[in-house]
């Protein structure tokens, strides 16, 4: 027979000893439970925290008739999602086309608003759009004949009160055409808009054609240009400043 301190231990203890020994074991295995629910609830709301710090950026994407916001928002979804496809030419929009991707951990809302038909209204419809949009894109048809009504537009755009401290990237595209201006010369046109890094205005060259040839038995595209890459990436970096 054992003997704990003066009392020898009967059958009667050890099962009291037993007992209790479990009762202290689940005690403190449910205490462990516990915390450890209290930490994984704090995990939850700290990923629902650092969702909420990283708001979704609104941008707004605008442009003459024709220009390529379309065929450029499909090169894009490409870029941001491998199992996206496209037809070849876009049809023209109608109204306006809402977009929403990630690309280096940020979420976009991309609009796309298309030229309401009354083009001296124009700028005033777009004015309508622009409440919390963290940049506007204003795709360019570099196209030399197209040039001289984007450049009056454009004043009139730049002249807004409403625009004022607005980020805009200006995506001089088509310059894949046998007549398009290159980007330089294109900014020397727009020589009313003040290109320095502190107006926040810059502008960049693109292409979206011409498109490769398509595979046997394939009818939709899943290709974008080089040219868009640089353009989401200069996007998501104007976004987010
Ligand atoms: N050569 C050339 N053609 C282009 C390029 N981007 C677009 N296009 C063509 O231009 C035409 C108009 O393109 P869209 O993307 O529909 O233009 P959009 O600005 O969305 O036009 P709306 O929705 O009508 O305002 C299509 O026939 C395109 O194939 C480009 O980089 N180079
Ligand atoms: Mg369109």
């Amino acid at each position: 027979m054992l003997i704990v301190g003066k009392y020898p231990l009967t059958e009667g203890r050890k099962t009291f000893l037993w007992i209790s020994c479990t009762c202290i074991g689940l005690y403190m295995a449910y205490r462990y439970w516990k915390k450890r629910k209290v930490k994984i609830i704090d995990e939850s709301f700290i990923e629902i925290f650092k969702l909420i710090n990283k708001p979704e950026k609104k941008v707004l994407l605008i442009g003459l008739k024709g220009a390529g916001k379309t065929l450029l928002m499909n090169q894009i979804n490409v870029l941001c999602d491998e199992n996206f496809s496209y037809t070849v030419p876009p049809q023209p929009t109608e109204g306006s086309i809402a977009t929403r991707l990630k690309y280096n951990k940020h979420s976009y809302t991309i609009w796309e608003i298309r030229d309401n038909q009354m083009s001296r209204e124009i700028v005033k419809y777009w004015m309508m759009f622009l409440n919390d949009v963290d940049l506007i894109v204003f795709v360019v048809d570099s196209d030399t004949h197209k040039l001289s009504a984007t450049a009056s537009l454009l004043k009139e755009l730049t002249t807004e009160p409403q625009l004022n401290n607005k980020t805009m990237l200006i995506v001089a595209n088509k310059q894949d055409c046998p007549d398009a201006l290159a980007p330089e010369n294109i900014k020397q046109l727009f020589d009313f808009i003040d290109f320095s890094p502190k107006n926040k205005v810059e502008l960049i060259g693109c292409q979206t054609e011409p498109l490769p040839c398509l595979m046997i038995g394939e009818t939709k595209y899943k290709w974008y240009h080089s040219s868009v890459a640089l353009v989401m990436e200069k996007m998501s970096s104007m976004a987010i400043s």
